[in-house]
Order: C-alpha cells, then sequence, then structure tokens
C-alpha cells in the first residue's frame, strides 16, 4: 500500500494508474494512500479549461501542453469531457496529433467517465488532481464541458480557469453574461480563422470592460487558432502572468482554501452517504420509511428528520 504511495510519488505511470483506478472505483485504501499523498501536494498548477462543446477545447489543452514541454515542464491532463478525443470519441485526426503526447514520458493523460463512478465524479476528481500533483506535474489541465451547470465545478478546483469562445456567439452572449464572467480568469476565443472573429471579440471585451471596470486586473481576451497552433504563446504567457498575480495579491492561497474547503465537504457528503444507504440497518429503516411516506404515514421531510436523528445523536 505505501509502495504504490512511493511509487506514485516517483511518478510513475503505471502506480499513477493503478491508484487513479482505486479513486474511480470508490476503493476503501485510497483514504490511507492518499494520506501519504497529501503532505506531497500544492506544487502544480492547476488550470481548468471549459467551454462549449467543438470548441476546440481538446486541440487547445494539446498545444498548451506542446508549449509547456518545450519549457521543460511536466504536464497532467484531465478530460472530463465525455465527448474528448482523450476519451476515444474523436476524428481519427485529432487522435493522431495527440499520438505524440501519449508517447511522451513527461505528459499523463487521463480521462475520466461521468457515469458508472462509485462515491462520486467531483470527490474523485480531487483526488486525481492531488495524485497527478504529487507526482511531480508542474502543470494539470482539467477538461470540462459546459459553464456553471457542469458536472464538475471546475473554478473550485482549478488555480486559473480558461474559458474557451468560438466565434459567431449570437444568443451564448447572453449565457456568458449570466455565469461566465465571474469565474473566466482568461478568455479564449478559439477558432480565430472563422467567419466573425472581430465582432465576437468585440463583444466579449466590452463584457470584460463592464466586468472588470473597478477591478485590480482585467481579464484577458485572446485569439487563437488551435488547429494551427496560433497564438498558444500568448495562452501560455497570460497563464503564467495570472499565477503570478495570484501569488502577488495572496489570492493563490485563498483558491487553495477554497478547493480544499470543497474537496473536504465533498468527502463528508460521501462518506455521510455512504454511511446512510451502505448501512443495513439504515437500510431497513429507510426502505420502512419510504413505505410510510407512500401510506402517506409519514412526509419525506419527517422521515429525513428520523434518519438523520440517528446519525446526529
Ligand atoms: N477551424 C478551426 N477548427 C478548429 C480549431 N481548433 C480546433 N478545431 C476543430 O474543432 C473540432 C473540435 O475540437 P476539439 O478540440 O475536439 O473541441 P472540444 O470539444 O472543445 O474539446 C475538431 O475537429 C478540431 O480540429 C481552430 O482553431 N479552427
Ligand atoms: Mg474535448
Amino acid at each position: 500500500m505505501s509502495e504504490i504511495a512511493t511509487n506514485v510519488l516517483n511518478g510513475d505511470p503505471r502506480s499513477i494508474a493503478r491508484l487513479i483506478s482505486y479513486v474511480e472505483n470508490g476503493d476503501n485504501k485510497i483514504s490511507e494512500i492518499m494520506k501519504k499523498i497529501h503532505p506531497h501536494t500544492g506544487k502544480a498548477h492547476i488550470i481548468g479549461v471549459t467551454g462549449v462543446m467543438g470548441g476546440g477545447k481538446s486541440s487547445l489543452i494539446c498545444e498548451i501542453t506542446r508549449e509547456f514541454r518545450k519549457k521543460g515542464k511536466k504536464v497532467g491532463i484531465i478530460a472530463i469531457d465525455p465527448t474528448s478525443p482523450f476519451s476515444g470519441g474523436a476524428l481519427l485526426g485529432d487522435r493522431v496529433r495527440m499520438m505524440d503526447l501519449s508517447m511522451d514520458s513527461g505528459v499523463y493523460i487521463r480521462s475520466m467517465g461521468t457515469r458508472g463512478m462509485l462515491g462520486g465524479l467531483t470527490s474523485a476528481v480531487y483526488d486525481v488532481v492531488e495524485i497527478l500533483d504529487a507526482s511531480g506535474k508542474d502543470v494539470v489541465l482539467i477538461e470540462t464541458v459546459g459553464v456553471g451547470q457542469a458536472e464538475v465545478d471546475i473554478i473550485k478546483i482549478a488555480d486559473t480557469t480558461l474559458v474557451t469562445l468560438v466565434p459567431g456567439l449570437g444568443d451564448s452572449i447572453q449565457t456568458i453574461k449570466a455565469g461566465v464572467m465571474e469565474i473566466a480568469d482568461i478568455f479564449i476565443i478559439n477558432k480565430a480563422d472563422k467567419p466573425g472573429i472581430e465582432q465576437t471579440v468585440a463583444e466579449v471585451e466590452s463584457l470584460v470592460d463592464i466586468e472588470c471596470a473597478n477591478k485590480e486586473r482585467r481579464t484577458p481576451v485572446l485569439k487563437t487558432v488551435a488547429k494551427e497552433k496560433k497564438g498558444i504563446l500568448e495562452v501560455i504567457e497570460n497563464i503564467e502572468k495570472h499565477k503570478e498575480y495570484l501569488e502577488n495579491s495572496k489570492k493563490f492561497d485563498l483558491k487553495r482554501k477554497k478547493r480544499y474547503e470543497a474537496e473536504l465537504v465533498e468527502i463528508i457528503r460521501k462518506r455521510l452517504m455512504n454511511f446512510i444507504f451502505d448501512e443495513s440497518k439504515f437500510k431497513n429503516k429507510i426502505e420502512i420509511l419510504i413505505d410510510q411516506i407512500y401510506k402517506k404515514q409519514i412526509d419525506p421531510y419527517s422521515a429525513a428528520d428520523k434518519i438523520l436523528g440517528k446519525i446526529l445523536k
């Protein structure tokens, strides 16, 4: 058990893969192993990449990874997007483009399914971030689809959140106003080779003008053509600048504490749920209560009180 932790700390990819599988399967060995892992975490820069499906997140992540590799940085990639090339749902071209990354020992790629995971995806993602961090990755990139309503709340995990958009937003500019503005540390308008790019940039810039009017930092709006590796250096530059900004303004510690808070809540929630729903005595009790709710002998709230009362006692 401590052997796997030691191997993970040494960056051994097979041990990393095995430990992540434990995490995904909700194996009860993980709490002991994670105990050994945690003291070695905190060095990696956690970068969330979110945005619409097909916007070029995976392509961007590939190019960003290549640039970080040129700088000698080790990179971990977690893809939570079920349609991601990383999880095999992509066009052949995308996979071919990523071949060299998957052959590179300085890159670890893992896709995580949203279904069939015991113990909850969010909690598993926190663990995988810790594992990759402890394994010596300098940068961990996390790809998720959607914003706000996403299954995994990326801003609670990431130090730096990249929101990707594409030209011709139309109605979705409303979505940006509604939720994305606060979470984006950097906007990336990808597919800048497509028509309507200047208008989209102008629209996003004017929203940023309003949002950041009284703030010490203005959210950068960058243009990229991931397919042609254009604009990637500016992305790297801005990612690094954002990290510096966080560190200089003491916001880095604050973000990290927020992440640990969210992680702690997740673990407690998961354990409580397991405790209530796995324990056979509660199982019987719950079945009886469900029956009583059905027969209108009790209401759901009072039934919940009965179960919680037993635990909190
Ligand atoms: N025209 C154009 N297509 C791109 C660009 N970047 C990515 N694509 C293509 O857009 C499609 C979706 O890209 P992908 O990275 O899988 O998007 P994701 O769903 O956000 O991860 C793929 O066919 C890419 O080749 C770009 O800058 N311009
Ligand atoms: Mg993708």
